[in-house]
């Protein structure tokens, strides 16, 4: 059983292509497509990085990733 934490740091390493632990803007189209392109448009993923991005810098560190999807806003069935 992982907890919701741990469920988000291994997606969050799903994600994280080239391991630097930030997401980029290119790293999340990509992994979206590799989930079998849920349709997200390229507004939503800037939507989505904007949602997450606490501190500004336009990527998502774990931290901020842990804290958008880690509390009911991302459920898994
Ligand atoms: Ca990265
Ligand atoms: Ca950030």
């Amino acid at each position: 059983m992982a907890s919701a934490r741990e469920a988000a740091e291994a997606e969050f390493r799903r994600f994280d292509a080239d391991g630097d632990g930030l997401l980029t803007a290119a790293e999340i189209r990509q992994a979206n497509e590799a989930l079998g392109g849920q349709g997200a448009s390229e507004s939503e993923i800037e939507t989505f990085i904007q949602s997450a991005d606490r501190d500004g810098d336009g990527t998502i560190g774990l931290e901020e990733f842990v804290g958008l999807v880690g509390h009911g806003r991302h459920e898994k069935a």
